[in-house]
């Protein structure tokens, strides 16, 4: 039985309420797209099949490397944060599964905490190592690096760590190992590029010996940050060559805010189908640099065009494509449930737009040169209001249809609050 935290009923209540209005918005959607010879029903049943999971870092308070504000009834153990993605999923309805982060999530019984979350009607996503900070009693410091460190010592550390996660993943139901290291170096001159890439793949190797026969390895590259001048995997041609040389099993991850400004990341994704080394995603929005907001909050064209790319591909059937999607946000100055759901919903939504390209009439305009049109077909999709679509989905599914607002209604973060101590002002990325 799945143990809810938001009342049914206070659920079931809202969506009463709302429910003669999503209606009549649905059928005057499905009119609109009657003409243009979409089916609302058939594409609503896709549309509900779509899934992105939580990070388990993602509902706690983020923070800048200035400062970090604590939030109200931040959770204080993966237990807390299960809960809180408990009421995501139940909410949204499109978030079944939370990617772990280790060491952060250890616990001594896994199968416990297997349990616990499958009491929220959860599964467990990727399992993501750390050897970007150091831990308590770590006997070696990560400061000049983990994996591709010249001390030999120090990568056996940090390999050990990847291979600890696989097993803990084993236990919790993961199917793959993200790796994103904070490597790389703050001056120039500080590493050797070609040797510290030999080593990172020489770690790798071993780490991806240990990976189950159904299991992924998930190489997440970045431009900058915490090494400043350079990153050992700072963009995806990097990301390829390592997950080339390590096998079939390794595939590149996008995190959305890990590029220069303006790069043309649907390119980047187009390029990784291609090659058939598409892990999935970090999902979030960027300004700046890597500044973890909300998915669409910045760029939902951007969001769009890159679902524009996976529609695409799943349509035309590409080759081992089966990316896996996640958020990956830091909530600095929101409630982190708010942004969770908002997101989840945003990406939901431009996958439902990508849907409604006429992606005939966009080949015809491809190969015919006719650049307007081709353009107008992708904002032809891009401008469909999908909202009724996406509430009646959430509805059937029991869901809210407006889950900030039922959120809020429920009173879930003042309760939680209560009995969650706060916690002390501190600093730091989360
Ligand atoms: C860091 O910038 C990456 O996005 C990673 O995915 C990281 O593991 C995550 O943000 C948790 O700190
Ligand atoms: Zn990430
Ligand atoms: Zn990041």
């Amino acid at each position: 039985m799945t143990t809810t935290k938001i009342a049914p009923e206070l659920i079931a209540d809202h969506a009463h309420s709302v429910s003669a209005r999503v209606d009549s918005d649905y059928k005057h959607l499905g009119e609109q797209l009657a003409r243009r010879n979409v089916n609302i029903d058939t594409l609503k049943a896709e549309v509900a099949k779509f899934a992105v999971a939580v990070p388990s870092w993602g509902v706690g308070t983020g923070g800048t490397r200035f400062a970090r504000f604590p939030g109200k009834g931040e959770p204080r153990n993966v237990f807390d944060k299960l809960q809180d993605c408990g009421v995501i999923q139940q909410l949204v309805r499109c978030t079944p599964t939370v990617s772990p982060h280790f060491p952060w999530d250890k616990v001594s019984d896994y199968k416990e905490l297997r349990q616990h979350a499958e009491s929220f009607g959860l599964g467990f996503d990727a399992v993501n190592s750390n050897t970007f900070s150091d831990q308590k009693d770590q006997p070696l410091s990560y400061k000049f690096g983990s994996l591709t460190h010249a001390d030999a010592g120090v990568r056996a550390q940090a390999v050990a760590h990847n291979l600890e996660c696989i097993e803990i993943g084993k236990q919790i139901g993961s199917k793959a190992l993200t790796v994103w290291i904070g490597d790389g170096s703050n001056f120039p001159g500080q590493s050797h590029f070609r040797r510290q890439f030999e080593r990172y793949l020489d770690s790798n190797r071993q780490i991806y010996a240990a990976l189950p026969a159904d299991w992924n390895m998930f190489l997440e590259h970045k431009m900058f940050e915490p090494a400043f001048y350079a990153t050992v995997i700072q963009d995806w041609g990097s990301s390829l060559l390592a997950a080339q040389s390590l096998g079939e099993k390794a595939r590149c991850l996008v995190d959305l805010g890990h590029h220069a400004p303006n790069t043309n990341i649907e390119m980047i994704v187009a390029r990784l189908v291609h090659a058939q080394k598409l892990a999935g995603f970090h999902f979030n929005d960027s300004k700046y640099g890597d500044d973890d907001l909300d998915s669409g909050s910045i760029n939902p064209f951007q969001l769009f065009l890159v679902f524009n790319e996976l529609v695409d591909a799943a349509q035309s059937k590409a080759p081992n494509f089966n990316p896996a999607y996640m958020l990956d946000q830091s909530h600095n100055v929101t409630d982190p449930i708010e942004s969770l759901m908002t997101s989840a919903v945003t990406v939901q939504r431009c996958y439902a737009q990508a849907l409604l390209v006429d992606r005939t009439a966009l080949t015809g305009y491809q190969d015919s040169n006719d650049v307007l049109m081709a353009a107008q077909t992708l904002k032809t999709a891009f401008h469909t209001d999908v909202t009724p679509l996406l509430q009646k989905i959430r509805i059937e599914a029991g869901g809210a249809a407006d889950p900030v607002a039922t959120y809020r209604a429920s009173g879930y973060r003042a309760g939680v609050a209560a009995v969650r101590p706060a916690a002390g002002p501190s600093s730091g990325i989360v």
